[in-house]
C-alpha cells in the first residue's frame, strides 16, 4: 500500500491492484451492508468506493452507465416500464430517463447510504433521481423481484456490485428466474457481468444459467472502463420468449432522443456503432461463451 494512494485489493482479482492518487478524503462511513467511501482523486474526479471496490469515478462513469442502459433499451421498440436493481448512485436512472417512451422507472437499491452519499457528492450522477417517473425502493433486489407482478417490465437493468457481499444472489439462477417472470414476453434484461480477463469462470456460470432461464436470446457484450478491474467490464443481455430481440442490431436508435436531453447533456460514450461492436468478443472469450 502506497501512502496517499487508494489501491483496490480483492480476492476477485488476486495479484493485482489498480491504484489512484488520493487528493482528499471526502467521506468514510459504514452502512448496514458495507463500508462506503468517497474521495477526490488526482486524475479521475470523485470516486465512490464500496467495501474497498470502486463503483464509479466521475471521469469514466459514462462508459458503464450509458452502456448498461442503452444496450438493452435501444434493442427494443418503445420501452415503457423499467426496473433498475442496484444503481443507487442514480447514473443508470439518468440514462433511462433520456428515453422519452419511458413512463415508469422503479429502482430497488439495498443501501440508502449509497443514495444519500451520491446525492451529496455526485450531483451529475444522482441527477437521475430528479425525474418524476422514478420510484425509489430501498431493499434487497432479490426480494423485490420475487414480489414483482408477472410480465410487467419491458426491461430490467441489474447494476450490481461484485458477487462478494450483498450482491451475491444477484448472480444466481433463482434471481434470473424471477427476472424472467417479471419481464413481459420479449422483454430484456441487462446485468453487470464482470471481466473477460478476470472472471471467465463466473461468466461461464452466468451464461449457462441464462441459457436455461431466458428462452429468447442470450448474449455477452463488453465495454472499457479504465477504473474497473482489468479495465473492462461486461454485460449479459437476454430476452424472454416472445417477439425476437436482435441485440446486435438496435431497433430503437438514440440519436433523436439524445438531441432532446438538454438537462443532462449529450451522451459521452454510447453510439450505434459501439452498440454493435460491444458484442464482438475476443476468440478466447467467444470459445467459452458460445460453447456454453
Ligand atoms: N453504478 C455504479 C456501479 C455499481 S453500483 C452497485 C450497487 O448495487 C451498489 O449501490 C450496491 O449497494 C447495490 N446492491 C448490492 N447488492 C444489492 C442487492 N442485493 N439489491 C439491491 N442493490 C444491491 C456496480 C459496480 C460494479 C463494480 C465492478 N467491480
Amino acid at each position: 500500500v502506497i501512502p496517499g494512494w487508494f489501491s483496490e485489493i480483492s480476492p476477485m482479482w488476486p495479484g493485482e491492484a489498480h491504484s489512484l492518487k488520493v487528493e482528499k478524503m471526502l467521506f468514510q462511513g459504514k452502512s448496514e451492508y458495507q463500508d462506503v467511501m468517497v474521495f477526490q482523486s488526482a486524475t479521475y474526479g470523485k470516486v465512490l468506493v464500496l467495501d474497498g471496490v470502486i463503483q464509479l469515478t466521475e471521469r469514466d462513469e459514462c462508459a458503464y452507465q450509458e452502456m448498461i442502459t442503452h444496450l438493452p433499451l435501444c434493442s427494443i421498440p418503445n420501452p415503457k416500464k423499467v426496473l433498475v436493481v442496484g444503481g443507487g448512485d442514480g447514473g443508470v436512472l439518468r440514462e433511462v430517463a433520456r428515453h422519452t417512451s419511458i413512463e415508469h422507472i422503479d429502482i430497488c437499491e439495498i443501501d440508502k447510504m449509497v443514495v444519500d452519499v451520491s446525492k451529496e457528492f455526485f450531483p451529475d450522477v444522482a441527477v437521475g433521481y430528479d425525474d418524476p417517473r422514478v420510484n425509489l425502493h430501498i431493499g434487497d433486489g432479490v426480494a423485490f423481484l420475487k414480489a414483482a407482478p408477472e410480465g410487467s417490465y419491458d426491461a430490467v437493468i441489474v447494476d450490481s456490485s461484485d458477487p462478494i457481499g450483498p450482491a451475491q444472489e444477484l448472480f444466481e439462477k433463482p434471481f434470473f428466474e424471477s427476472v424472467a417472470k417479471a419481464l413481459r414476453p420479449g422483454g430484456v434484461v441487462c446485468t453487470q457481468a464482470e471481466s473477460i480477463w478476470l472472471h471467465m469462470h463466473i461468466i461461464q456460470d452466468i451464461v449457462a444459467n441464462c441459457r436455461q432461464v431466458f428462452k429468447g436470446s442470450v448474449n455477452y457484450a463488453w465495454t472499457t472502463v479504465p477504473t474497473y478491474p482489468s479495465g473492462v467490464i461486461g454485460f449479459m443481455l437476454c430476452s424472454t420468449e416472445g417477439p425476437k430481440v436482435d441485440f446486435k442490431n438496435p431497433v430503437n436508435p438514440i440519436d433523436a432522443i439524445d438531441k432532446q436531453s438538454k438537462s443532462v447533456g449529450p451522451l459521452k460514450f454510447y453510439n450505434k456503432e459501439i452498440h454493435s461492436a460491444a458484442f464482438c468478443l475476443p476468440s478466447f472469450a467467444k470459445k467459452v461463451i458460445e460453447s456454453k
